[in-house]
C-alpha cells in the first residue's frame, strides 16, 4: 500500500516530469484531442492556455468516442497529438493508426492496452482514484502549469472539471485527494475561495425562485421545472424574491434566510413521504472564483462547469473551449444562451417524460421510462441522472431511459450503489443487451447505456428483463 500523500507527491512529480519532456520535443504544430464534456473542455483549456503562451501553434478538436473512423481523421492531420480526458482506454487502438511517440494521453479513465511508445499520465497508475481523487482537467493542469508563469486561470478550470465529474464526494460535497490539494493551491494564492452554501444552480445570477426551479442535481418534486410554484414556495416562507426592484439571488440571503429555507425544504419533502435527508444534497461545498465578476457565471466553479457542459452536451464544445480560455463578449453570450437552451430542453424532456400516461412502465426488477419521442436524445442523459437521483433511497430496481434520434433508439441505464456494492454491472447488462439486438453498449457498473435500432426495443427490454433477472440471483449478501 503507498501511502496517499506520497502518491499524491509522486504524480505531482510525475507531472512536472512529463511537463519537461513535452517542451524537450519541442513540438511547433499540435493538435489537442480532447473528450467532448465539460472535463475534456477544460483539460483543453488548459492545454491551450500553455500552448498559446509558450507561442506553440496548436489546433484542437472535440470527440465523443475513440472510435476507427475518429482516429483516421485525428491521423489525418499528421500532427502530434495530445489527447485529454480522453485515449486511455484505448492504447491499442491509438497505438495501430497513430506513431506512439507522437502521441501524448493525459487522462483519469482506466487504461486498458499497452501504452508502447505513448507518453501518458494517469493517476490510476500511480496509487490514486481517477474517479475521486482528480479529474482529467486536474491531470492536464499538473503538467502544464510547469510551462508557464501565471496558472491562476488554469487553477480555476482545474476545480471546473473536477466539479463536472462530480468528484465532489468528501464531507459536505467537497473536493478531495489530489483535488484538494489543487484547491488550496488556489486558495494560498488568492483566487479561489471555499464557502459553504446551497449548491443550487444560477446561486450567482438568477432570481431565487428561477435557482430553485432550476436545481439540476436533484430534484424537488413539483419545485424543479415550475417557476411559478417555487414563487410561491419561497413567499409561504415568508422569504423576501426582491429587493427594491431586483430579483434577489442565493448570493443575497442572510444566514437566518437560508436556515428558513432549508427548514422549509425538509418540511416540503416530509410532507410528500419523501426523505428529509435528500436536502443535504441540496447544500454543499461552494468553489468561488474571486477574480472573476461578482454576479456572472464563471464566478461559481458548478456554474462555470454546468455552462461547459451544456455547450458541449447542445454539440458547441469550440465555444466552452474560448469561454474556458478567456474569451469574453459575443462568445461569452452565445455560451449562456446555449447554457439556457440546453436547461429548457432538459426540463421540458424532464417533466414530458415525467408527466405523459404510459411513459412510465414498472417491473419486478425494472423501471422503464421510455422517452421515445418525448426525450431529447442530447439530454438522455442528464434526464436519466436527474431521474435516479429522485428515487428513494431504498429503490432496488434497474432504471432505464430512452430517448430517439430517427431509427435509433438511444438508451440510458442507472443501477442504484446498494446493488453495484453487491456485485452488478450496469455496464455488462447494457452491452450483453444491446448485442442481443444488434446494438451496442457499455458503460460504468452505475451508469452505464446502448445505442439500438428502434424497431427492436421490445426485444432489447426483454434481454434487459432476463439479464437483468440473472444478475440479481447471483447478488452477494452484505
Ligand atoms: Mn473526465
Amino acid at each position: 500500500m503507498i501511502n496517499q500523500s506520497d502518491a499524491q507527491r509522486g504524480f505531482i512529480s510525475k507531472a512536472r516530469e512529463l511537463a519537461g519532456r513535452l517542451s524537450s520535443l519541442d513540438w511547433d504544430d499540435v493538435l489537442i484531442v480532447f473528450h467532448a464534456d465539460a472535463d475534456g473542455t477544460a483539460a483543453a483549456a488548459i492545454a491551450c492556455i500553455a500552448l498559446r503562451d509558450t507561442g506553440s501553434s496548436f489546433c484542437a478538436m472535440s470527440i465523443k468516442q475513440i472510435d476507427k473512423e475518429t482516429l483516421e481523421k485525428i491521423a489525418s492531420f499528421s500532427k502530434p497529438v495530445i489527447f485529454l480526458d480522453i485515449g486511455s482506454g484505448y492504447l491499442d487502438e491509438i497505438k495501430s493508426v497513430l506513431d506512439p511517440s507522437r502521441v501524448v494521453i493525459l487522462d483519469h479513465h482506466e487504461p486498458e492496452g499497452d501504452r508502447g511508445g505513448i507518453l501518458m499520465l494517469n493517476p490510476n497508475e500511480h496509487g490514486l482514484n481517477g474517479g475521486s481523487d482528480i479529474s482529467g482537467s486536474g491531470v492536464s493542469y499538473l503538467v502544464f502549469k510547469n510551462l508557464v508563469e501565471d496558472f491562476s486561470r488554469m487553477n480555476e478550470l482545474a476545480i471546473v472539471g473536477a466539479l463536472a465529474d462530480m468528484q465532489d464526494v468528501g464531507p459536505n460535497r467537497s473536493l478531495s485527494g489530489l483535488n484538494s490539494t489543487i484547491v488550496l493551491e488556489g486558495e494560498e494564492n488568492g483566487y479561489v475561495s471555499v464557502e459553504e452554501d446551497f449548491v443550487f444552480f444560477g446561486r450567482e445570477t438568477l432570481p431565487l425562485h428561477v435557482s430553485i426551479a432550476s436545481s439540476s442535481n436533484f430534484i424537488i418534486p413539483g419545485l424543479t421545472g415550475d417557476e411559478n410554484v417555487a414563487l410561491n414556495f419561497l413567499k409561504s416562507l415568508g422569504i423576501e424574491v426582491r429587493e427594491d426592484d431586483t430579483w434577489r439571488t442565493f448570493n443575497d440571503l442572510s444566514e437566518v434566510e437560508k436556515s428558513k429555507l432549508l427548514t422549509g425544504l425538509m418540511q416540503y419533502m416530509a410532507d410528500l413521504g419523501l426523505s428529509p435527508e435528500s436536502v443535504q444534497n441540496m447544500f454543499g461545498t461552494i468553489y468561488v472564483f474571486t477574480p472573476e465578476p461578482k454576479g456572472t457565471v464563471l464566478r461559481d466553479g458548478r456554474e462555470f462547469s454546468a455552462l461547459l457542459n451544456s455547450c458541449a452536451r447542445m454539440g458547441f464544445s469550440n465555444i466552452g473551449l474560448a469561454v474556458a480560455m478567456g474569451e469574453r463578449g459575443r462568445l461569452f453570450e452565445e455560451a449562456q444562451q446555449i447554457s439556457k437552451e440546453y436547461r429548457t430542453v432538459v426540463s421540458k424532456s424532464l417533466s414530458n417524460i415525467l408527466s405523459i400516461p404510459g411513459a412510465r412502465v414498472e417491473s419486478k426488477r425494472v423501471l422503464l421510462y421510455n422517452g421515445d419521442g418525448i426525450v431529447d436524445p442530447r439530454v438522455l442523459s442528464p434526464v436519466a441522472s436527474i431521474i435516479s437521483a429522485s428515487l428513494p433511497k431504498d429503490f432496488e430496481k434497474i432504471l432505464v431511459v430512452t430517448a430517439s434520434e430517427n431509427d435509433v433508439l438511444k438508451v440510458s441505464i442507472r443501477v442504484p450503489k446498494s446493488l453495484v456494492q453487491r456485485g452488478f454491472d450496469g455496464g455488462l447488462l447494457a452491452s450483453s443487451a444491446a448485442r442481443r439486438v444488434g446494438g451496442m453498449g457499455g458503460g460504468h457498473d452505475v451508469a452505464s447505456g446502448a445505442v439500438i435500432p428502434k424497431r427492436r426495443f421490445q426485444s432489447f427490454m426483454e434481454a434487459v428483463e432476463k439479464i437483468a433477472e440473472e444478475q440479481f440471483s447471483r447478488l452477494r449478501n452484505t
